[in-house]
């Protein structure tokens, strides 16, 4: 016995790492389906499974769906997968701040997952590393404001971004002329790029900016803590860092911030400057903790510490979250059309 499991996107960088995570980390499945676009149907995945495509037929008699296909095919077919009795996982921002739809992070609000309606959303890779962070913290004495900055593999765009920079860099290195940007609005390779995600017509912040300041307030439950928010595109393949200043609500001494992190679920704290000792993008990579180091008092802020989280946006950002999700979905007993909360 087991569920029976759909994942949609199992071709992409995310829903690669689905599969092997559903398969590693035993996930009670007695079947894994994997679907894609129309262009991937009838490709014989590494492991042996066929990918299918989206039709009204196949998408029928899953108990678990998880989706990594980009906002339009979540839209359209995560509610299609809710109505044929599945509990759909999605990563896609489609869903994400809608009221009925909880927006979990394992380690920060499992309990959110008990009134799920048929889906349930994972946050956006940026803001999901963060807060695993500022949880301990939260807890301890209350948050006000954050300022971020953060510096953004290529991997957040899709394998586009992945081949871009490297198609540059090689180029560049090769002492030839750079291939033009299509990924990006500019050259990545040899640049930082302040601007991560897409500007909405009108508006001053990029998409990926305004999902730093929404999806944290939703997850941290708490709609007053203020945000401000630059996300800043680099040249690395894997790994998400973030500079992060926490403003408390009450006195927060960097000791007892770093003991707090320390003894939080998820994370790993790296923070020993004079070993030069702190977190990297590529140290994460393949990783599933989130790290983080540098932690100290802002020098201009009595009330305020600064620290730095670094993970894999791939993993914990994405894959790794969600089939944690699954986890407690089957550990909470929401799995299955009678445990959903009335509409
Ligand atoms: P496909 O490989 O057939 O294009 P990435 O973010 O790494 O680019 O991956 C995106 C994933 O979403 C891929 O598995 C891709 O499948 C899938 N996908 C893209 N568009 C659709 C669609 N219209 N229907 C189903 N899956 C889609
Ligand atoms: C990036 N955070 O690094 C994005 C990728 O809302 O899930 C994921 C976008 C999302 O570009």
């Amino acid at each position: 016995d087991g569920y029976r499991v759909a994942v949609v996107g199992a071709t992409g960088q995310v829903g690669t790492v689905m599969l092997q995570l559903l398969r590693e980390r035993g996930f009670p499945a007695r079947e894994i389906v994997p679907f894609a676009s129309a262009r991937s149907a009838g490709k014989v995945l590494e492991g042996g499974l066929t990918v299918q495509p989206l039709t009204d037929e196949t998408i029928q008699g899953f108990d678990v769906a998880i989706f990594s296909a980009g906002g339009a095919t979540s839209g359209e077919w995560a509610p299609k997968f809710a109505e044929a009795g599945a509990v759909v996982v999605d990563n896609s921002s489609k869903w994400r701040m809608h009221d009925d739809v909880p927006l979990v992070v394992s380690e920060v609000n499992p309990e959110a997952l008990d009134g799920h309606r048929g889906i349930v959303a994972n946050p956006n890779c940026s803001t999901m590393q963060m807060v695993v962070a500022l949880k301990p913290l939260q807890e301890a004495a209350g948050i006000e404001r954050l300022v971020i900055s953060t510096y953004q593999a290529v991997s957040g765009t899709g394998k586009v971004g992945v081949d871009e920079l490297i198609g540059q860099a090689k180029a560049i290195v090769a002492g030839e002329q750079a291939p033009a940007p299509q990924a990006y609005k500019h050259q990545i390779a040899f640049n930082a790029l302040p601007h991560a995600g897409n500007f909405a017509p009108g508006d001053d912040h990029t998409d990926e900016e305004r999902k730093l300041i929404n999806e944290t307030r939703k997850i941290l439950g708490d709609a007053s803590i203020r945000v401000s928010a630059t996300c800043v595109r680099v040249p690395v393949v894997t790994g998400h860092s973030e500079a992060v200043n926490v403003e408390t609500r009450r006195p927060l001494s960097a000791d007892e911030a770093r003991e707090l992190l320390r003894a939080a679920p998820g994370v790993t704290v790296l923070d020993d400057p004079d070993a030069n000792s702190y977190p990297l993008a590529i140290d994460a990579a393949g990783k599933d903790d989130v790290f983080v180091g540098r932690i100290r008092r802002d020098p201009g802020n009595e009330q305020a510490i600064d620290m730095w989280v670094v993970s894999d946006n791939l993993r914990k950002g994405a894959a790794t979250n969600a089939v944690q999700l699954a986890e407690l979905l089957h550990e909470r007993g929401l799995i299955g059309s009678g445990a959903r909360a009335a509409g």
